[in-house]
């Protein structure tokens, strides 16, 4: 494809990593971004948890989005932009996008250029006469939406996954306030959360028996090792889930298991045994809750789907 058509937004740096991850790890409380999770490697094993039996989440969502497909297209509507936060590789995509049937453009916005053009691509082949202008971008700081010819009547955001559960309320707020911007007067957001249950069903989930979960998250420890410089040993540390029912989310660390100093680059960082690097927070909602947060940034809960477990719902909101 040609690069040109690809809008760059000038928010993308490829530099943090290295400021991140000292900034991070030089706190008190040590933590890393939970975004740089996801190398090669890392989405590798994102895919593989996908598949594993603990793990709820994608078949539960994909289930609700293929039972529910012309229904959740119904709101959306046709002439639409529909606006992806995050590359559209899945599944749950192509089926929304099955179900419409006239959107104007089809906006995947990811910060991983190479991905992102790979899916495009894909996407393009799979749907003749689709519109696809991706869009380079973290989506955490606003970006500017394409011009499409003919205009789109409306525009709607779609952020499945329960992505949104990655961030803090006061995180997650300012997204919604910065979604809320972009869509002015009208236009809406599906968006796929995660629903509080069993603790138990939660703990399998982020702490699978195979360790698929744990290697996702020691991957982050190689992967600094890689491009950082760093001399992490991933034996000397361990994965660690575990459910905050005062603020009804997993939180995921890296638990170092020794007295340990470890390099990067220059600087050397201590480690104390059972000291722990905070690495991923997911949130888990109830409908209403979000739909009362929402409120506070200006969406109103249009519709709501959810499976017979009530382990996820997919949510409609409107300006
Ligand atoms: C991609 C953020 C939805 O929170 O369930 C899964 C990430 N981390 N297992 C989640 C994740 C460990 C996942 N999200």
């Amino acid at each position: 494809m040609n690069p040109a058509n690809v809008v760059q937004s000038s928010a993308v740096r490829t530099d943090t990593f290295f400021d991140d991850v000292l900034d991070g790890l030089s706190r008190p409380a040590k933590t890393l971004p939970s975004k740089y999770l996801y190398d090669e490697r890392g989405s590798q094993l994102f895919d593989q948890i996908c598949e594993l039996d603990e793990y709820y989440v994608t078949r539960t969502e994909l289930a609700i989005m293929q039972q529910h497909a012309s229904s959740i297209a119904r709101q959306i509507d046709t002439d639409v932009m529909l606006v992806e936060y995050g590359s559209g590789s899945s599944l749950k995509t192509r089926v929304l996008l099955d179900a419409l049937s006239r959107p104007a453009a089809y906006v995947p916005v990811d910060i991983s250029e190479e991905h992102l053009l790979k899916t495009a691509e894909r996407l393009r082949l799979a749907y003749s006469g689709l519109n696809v202008l991706p869009v380079v971008a973290d989506f955490t700081q606003p970006f500017r939406l394409p011009d499409c010819e003919p205009p789109a009547s409306h525009v709607a955001f779609y952020f499945p996954g329960s992505t949104i559960g990655n961030f803090t309320p006061p995180q997650a707020g300012e997204l919604l306030q910065q979604m809320a911007a972009m869509l002015g007067q009208q236009g809406g957001l599906l968006i796929g959360i995660d629903l509080q249950k069993d603790i138990d069903v939660l703990h399998a989930a982020y702490d699978d028996r195979e360790g698929v979960t744990a290697a996702f998250s020691l991957n982050l420890l190689n992967r600094i090792n890689r491009e950082l410089g760093g001399n992490f040993d991933s034996d000397r540390f361990e994965h660690r889930a575990v459910y905050n029912t005062l603020h009804h989310r997993i939180e995921i660390s890296i638990v170092s298991l020794a007295d340990q100093v470890v390099s990067i680059g220059d600087h050397a960082i201590d480690f104390a045994a059972g000291e722990a690097i905070l690495t991923e927070y997911s949130h888990k909602y109830t409908v209403d809750g979000f739909a009362t947060f929402a409120r506070k940034y200006g969406f109103q809960l249009h519709k709501s789907w959810t499976d017979a477990q009530n382990y996820f719902a997919v949510l409609h909101l409107v300006i």
